[in-house]
């Protein structure tokens, strides 16, 4: 069962937690949480799906919590979204209402408000394990995100691969302070303390002050967030009372990781996944935690490495290939894409479009995307294509190429390329701010070059490796 732990029979039954989860200064208790989320059910039960503006806050909680009791999908929007991408998950995804905050623009929809103290103790049947209970859009390389839908099933059995793997249970208390909008803050963190029972507390802006302030045994974070972490000492050393320092989403320098190391006591966790295959590899609480290597399959989970031509590659720990993966977590398929969804899979495997070495052991390295155009900073998961596209809407940019420049902290900050017609006065900040408009405040270029022309090969594709190169050595 999805939400063992909230199931109002448990809670009678004298199961509560008096800080089951706390957010935005409000803490819940079980009871709090199962009673409103179940009279936010009586008010969505029946709802073919709903969009949730998923700012870090009890209504977004409530929301989301409330939806899998009546079973009804959500679809987390980002709470920085723009209008195009705002209006792309909407029509795509089929929602019909807006649940919870009220989005600037709900876009020709109703909004449901979410009643704090409000209470139901309805009973409701467990859904079918088979049902969709989020659908996350993600970016792809080009055009605009796609939507993975995300069964029941799925999410409970990644959440107990990574129990097993992390000896996770109800008396941790889970700390972070990222998007409830992504796998990590929203399945992992919230869903993950939900299923396992332990108490969630999340900080608002994920800085080493408001991580160390909170007394946790295990604390998410993006590399972008240990690496301030690590740059902070008097902050990491209260993490030294944690049983776990986790990071995931991109990879963590090995700097950092040996900074934690020095400051915390704690060599951290490393996990990989996506939001297609969520979490499929992970360092474990009880074996090797090597800087610079994401771990071994999860429970359930198998992983190969092969070439260009579909050709198996050795693990020896040195041969480079693409990543597949397969897991009783991994999605079945994109919505509304049959044609990215073929692409997506080989045989049954998830092409993760990653390139990794595995040894001997089973250790997974990941060496880098297969793709400069998929960009991710800050943890955030960016498509070029998406920026182009955006940029070339301005009638000023006649040219636009967007990369992903390595990073000490952000892992890849974006930078856009752009040449822009002769007698145009169109300024960086103008650009920065249609992409923040369009799409999402994340995915601003943190820098905006204007060239008289790019770069290019004899086919005529624009050279990205240089553009890349040029922008890394200024
Ligand atoms: C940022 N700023 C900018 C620009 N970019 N200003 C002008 N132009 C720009 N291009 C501003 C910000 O608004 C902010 O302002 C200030 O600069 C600092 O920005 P930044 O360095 O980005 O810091 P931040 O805002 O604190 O963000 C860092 C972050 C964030 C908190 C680490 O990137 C983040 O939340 N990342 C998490 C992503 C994540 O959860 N990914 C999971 C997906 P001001 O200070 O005024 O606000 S992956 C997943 O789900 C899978 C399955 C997995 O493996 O986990
Ligand atoms: P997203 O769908 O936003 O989770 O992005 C998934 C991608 O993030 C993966 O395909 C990887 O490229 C990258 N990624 C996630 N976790 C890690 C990690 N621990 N190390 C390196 N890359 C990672």
């Amino acid at each position: 069962m999805l939400l063992a732990s909230l199931n109002p029979a448990a809670v009678a039954a004298g199961a509560d937690l008096p800080d089951a989860v706390t957010i935005d200064g409000t803490t819940l208790s079980r009871s709090d949480l199962v009673g409103a989320a179940t009279s936010v059910a009586e008010r969505v039960a029946g709802l073919s799906r709903v969009a949730v503006l998923a700012t870090p806050s009890v209504s977004t909680v409530l929301a989301v919590v409330g939806c899998l009791i009546a079973g009804v999908p959500v679809v987390p929007v980002p709470a920085d979204v723009g209008a195009t991408e705002r209006a792309h998950m909407l029509t795509d995804s089929g929602a019909v209402a807006w649940l919870g905050e009220a989005p600037e623009q709900p876009g020709g929809l109703p909004h449901i408000p979410v009643r704090l103290y409000a209470r139901s103790w309805h009973r409701y049947r467990e859904p079918d394990p088979a049902a969709v209970a989020l659908i996350i859009y993600t970016s792809g390389t080009t055009g605009l995100p796609k939507g993975v839908p995300m069964r029941r099933a799925q999410i409970a059995a990644d959440i107990d691969a990574l129990a097993a793997a992390w000896a996770w249970t109800a008396d941790d208390v889970l700390v972070h302070g990222l998007p409830l909008f992504h796998v990590h803050g929203l399945v992992l963190g919230l869903l993950g303390s939900l299923r396992i029972g332990n108490r969630f507390v999340h900080t608002g802006k994920p800085t080493p002050q408001a991580y160390a302030a909170v007394a946790g045994t295990m604390y998410f974070g993006v590399p972008t967030v240990w690496s301030r972490v690590a740059a902070d000492p008097e902050s990491a050393a209260a993490l030294r009372s944690a049983r776990l320092l986790i990071s995931g989403s991109a990879a963590l320098p090995t700097p950092v990781f040996d900074r934690l190391v020095e400051l915390t006591g704690h060599a951290p966790i490393e996990r990989y996944g996506s939001t297609e295959s969520m979490i499929t590899l992970s360092t474990r609480v009880d074996g090797e935690r090597r800087p610079g290597w994401v771990g071994l399959p999860l429970e359930g989970v198998s992983t190969r490495l092969v070439d260009e031509a579909g050709a198996a590659v050795p693990c020896d720990g040195e041969t480079i290939g693409l990543l597949e993966v397969r897991g009783p977590m991994v999605f079945d398929g994109y919505l509304n894409r049959p044609d990215a969804t073929a692409e997506a899979f080989d045989d049954g495997w998830y092409r993760t479009g990653d390139v990794a070495v595995i040894d001997a052991d089973g250790m997974h390295r990941i060496v880098g995307r297969e793709s400069v155009d998929l960009i991710k900073t800050g943890g955030f998961r960016v498509g070029a294509g998406e920026i182009e596209t955006t940029l070339l809407g301005h009638p000023a940019v006649v040219e636009a190429a967007v990369v992903g420049v390595p990073d000490d902290e952000l892992g890849q900050r974006i930078v856009a390329y752009v040449v822009a017609a002769s007698d145009s006065s169109v300024t960086a900040e103008e650009l920065t701010e249609l992409v923040a408009q369009q799409l999402s405040a994340h995915k601003r270029p943190r820098e905006v070059r204007f060239a008289d022309a790019l770069p290019r090969n004899a086919m005529g594709k624009v050279t990205k490796k240089q553009l890349i190169a040029e922008a890394s050595t200024e």
